[in-house]
């Protein structure tokens, strides 16, 4: 049986991996950071309480632990021996990231290098998957490879910069396992409810429903390439597959803006976008990413992975869901 370890467990792309990885027949350990609330409710509380009081059926495992804890994370990985590390953790809100640059830097940026170490220390054999980001390539006209200029826009962009070179120089100085997906946005219903997919979803869902008559939002113009995440984490899990490490590319390879997604997201429930949506100023960044569109083709031709849901559908799929989280079914 093969011993997974995943930081950011808790996240949306964590919480669809361990589903993935379980399915999968893998022994998965996750590292929760601890916090006053639950933040266990896209892993299922009931089934982390049950980690937690030693009654759980399945094999998944929970840590505490924080990527800004060497020491902690150092313990974990000696303790778990994992045979595939999948760094997800981060701070991962870009505007945010332009509130906390330390932080997000210390996060992204050294709690990377912090788990790379406790590989090392541990003399471990085993494969590590970085979560890199399409924000890397920030100013660079699409469509962007593997192979384009990264030109970061933000704390959080430059933290995964520093982050994704790290992970390649581990591959080089140390002959780790290492590789880095440079994943394009993607989304689902457990994404976190201030990025702009799901902020969208949620309220065109409580407008429908009467709870909510005005949706505030920045930049309408921006263009994502927006796919679903749980056909991006299997692309991460194939990645480490591959009898090489080496960097991939996931997209869609479709380029859509903000406006076309509200204004899918709006119809699909019957509404019209501009009886309800106004642009507020705080929501703009100090440097925006003006358009991302990914170029996945070396992921297709080495992976054979392909995106299959495309933005029109994800609104759709986003809506539904947030309709029926509100109706209680
Ligand atoms: P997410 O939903 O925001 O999840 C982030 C995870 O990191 C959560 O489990 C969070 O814990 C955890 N975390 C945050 N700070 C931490 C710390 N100091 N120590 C330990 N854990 C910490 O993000 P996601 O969308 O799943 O993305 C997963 C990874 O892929 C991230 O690294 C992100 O930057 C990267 N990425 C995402 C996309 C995308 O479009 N989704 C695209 C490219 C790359 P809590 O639950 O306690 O907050
Ligand atoms: O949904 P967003 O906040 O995602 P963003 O900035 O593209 O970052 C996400 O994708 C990255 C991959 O490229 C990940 F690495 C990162 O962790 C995260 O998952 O914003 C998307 C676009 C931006 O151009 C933003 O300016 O939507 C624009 N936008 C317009 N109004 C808004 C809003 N974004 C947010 N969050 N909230 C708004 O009201």
């Amino acid at each position: 049986m093969k011993r997974a370890l995943i930081t950011g467990i808790t996240g949306q792309d964590g919480s669809y991996l361990a589903d993935l990885l379980l399915a999968k027949g893998y022994e998965v350990h996750g590292i929760v950071r601890r916090a006053s609330t639950s933040n266990t409710e896209r892993l299922g509380d009931e089934r982390a309480d049950a980690v937690y009081d030693g009654t759980a059926t399945d094999n998944l495992h929970l840590h505490h632990g924080d990527l800004n804890d060497g020491l902690a994370l150092s313990r974990i990985v000696a303790d778990v021996r994992p045979d595939e590390v999948y760094n997800l953790a981060a701070m991962s809100h870009v505007q945010v990231s332009f509130d906390m640059p330390e932080y997000t830097a210390s996060t992204n940026g050294g709690g990377t290098v912090r788990l790379l170490e406790a590989i090392r220390a541990a003399k471990l054999d085993c494969r590590f998957y970085q979560a890199s980001t399409s924000e890397m390539f920030g100013r660079t006209p699409p469509p962007q490879h593997e192979d384009s200029t990264f030109h970061p826009r933000s704390p959080y962009g430059t933290s995964k910069v520093f982050a994704h070179w790290c992970t390649i120089n581990y591959r080089e100085a140390y002959d780790l396992f290492a590789v880095s997906g440079i994943l394009f946005n993607h989304e689902s219903p457990r994404r976190g409810e201030n990025f702009v997919t799901r902020k969208i979803s949620r309220a065109v869902a409580r407008i429908k429903v009467g709870l909510q008559d005005e949706l505030a939002l920045g930049n309408l113009d921006a263009v994502r390439d927006w796919g679903y995440a749980p056909e991006y984490v299997e692309g991460m899990w194939l990645m480490l597959q591959h009898e090489e490490p080496t960097d991939f590319v996931l997209a869609t390879g479709t380029g859509t803006t903000v406006r076309e997604f509200v204004e899918t997201a709006f119809d699909h429930a019957g509404l019209d976008w501009r009886d309800h949506v106004r642009v507020d100023e705080r929501f703009q960044r100090p440097a925006e990413v003006h358009a991302l569109i990914g170029d996945a083709s070396k992921a297709h031709r080495v992976l054979g992975w392909k995106a299959q849901t495309h933005a029109g559908d994800l609104a759709r799929i986003m809506v539904d869901a947030d309709v029926a989280l509100l109706e209680g079914t």
